[in-house]
């Protein structure tokens, strides 16, 4: 019956392979370590995978631990008969051990302990209203079933007035400047990410939520709903724009306010003017 415990030893040999080598494959993302295009671009985006790593590091261990206990007790404690066909060792019954349980309750305890306070001002960096940035609104921005609408101050500085500039599926904002942004719902809650920077934001109906984050590497990056919102939750798919200087994104908001100057002359159609309805 020994034998068994080498298929169980497979299985956790198996395990562990994967999760060394998960890392290192072509398809892993999460966080990367290399200087990937296209990848982590946020200085908090950073934090949180320095973050992702020890916690990964603390489980990894933990699974590596457990799983080789495991088929060392099934090998050394696998049912053996003597040479009559009857058990060689009788099974001995106890009640368990109080100290075992204390120890591996206060271990754990102690290591999320350690985790909740040793994450505690990322997560307030990123979250917590008196860190938000004290600069104007970039955009307000609203999920709806299914796109993100995206409402910029124009140049008075102020949303909700006649020269606010109207985008869907399609933020924009400049590198290294902190992006504020009020996010919203119409209908039912979305959530709001960047992978890249990694935000995740739940956009929940009746609410005005603060966001903030930061980027620096000019680029296109991929702005999603990671809440299953509705039958076309997948549409939600967004393009977020970083301008290398503020002279680029201020260009960009010119041309898009003249065109959406235009197109408001004539009959309201197309994207920008059922955003405008909103
Ligand atoms: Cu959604």
């Amino acid at each position: 019956m020994r034998y068994w415990s080498l298929i169980f030893a497979l299985a956790a040999a198996f395990s562990v392979g994967a999760f060394a080598y998960a890392p290192f494959s072509p398809d892993w993302w999460l966080p990367n370590t290399v200087a990937e295009p296209g990848h982590v671009v946020s200085k908090a985006g950073r934090e949180i995978d320095a973050l992702f790593i020890i916690i990964l590091w603390l489980t990894g261990g933990v699974f590596v631990a457990t799983q080789a206990a495991l088929v060392w007790a099934q090998f050394r404690y696998a049912d053996r008969l003597d040479a009559e066909g009857k058990p060689a060792r009788p099974a001995r019954y106890f009640h368990g051990s109080q100290r075992l349980e204390v120890i591996w309750t206060i271990i754990p305890a102690g290591i999320l302990v350690f985790l909740a306070l040793y994450q505690m001002s990322t997560w307030a960096d990123v979250k917590f209203r008196s860190a938000a940035p004290r600069t104007p609104v970039l955009a307000e921005l609203t999920g709806r079933q299914f796109q993100w609408m995206v409402k910029y101050p124009g140049p008075d500085g102020k949303v909700g007035t006649a020269d606010d500039l109207f985008t869907v599926n399609d933020l924009h904002l400049v590198k290294d400047e902190t992006a504020l942004i009020h996010l919203k719902s119409s209908d039912v809650i979305h959530s709001f990410f960047l992978p890249q920077m990694r935000i995740k934001q739940d956009a929940v109906p009746g609410m005005t939520i603060p966001v903030w984050f930061d980027c620096d590497r000019a680029g296109r990056y991929e702005l999603a709903c990671a809440e299953l919102c509705g039958w076309g939750h997948y549409k939600m798919r967004g393009d977020v724009v970083v301008h290398e200087t503020r002279a680029e994104f201020e260009a960009w908001q010119a041309a898009k306010l003249a065109e959406q100057g235009r197109s408001q002359v004539g009959e309201p159609e197309g994207e920008t003017s059922e955003g405008d309805r909103q």
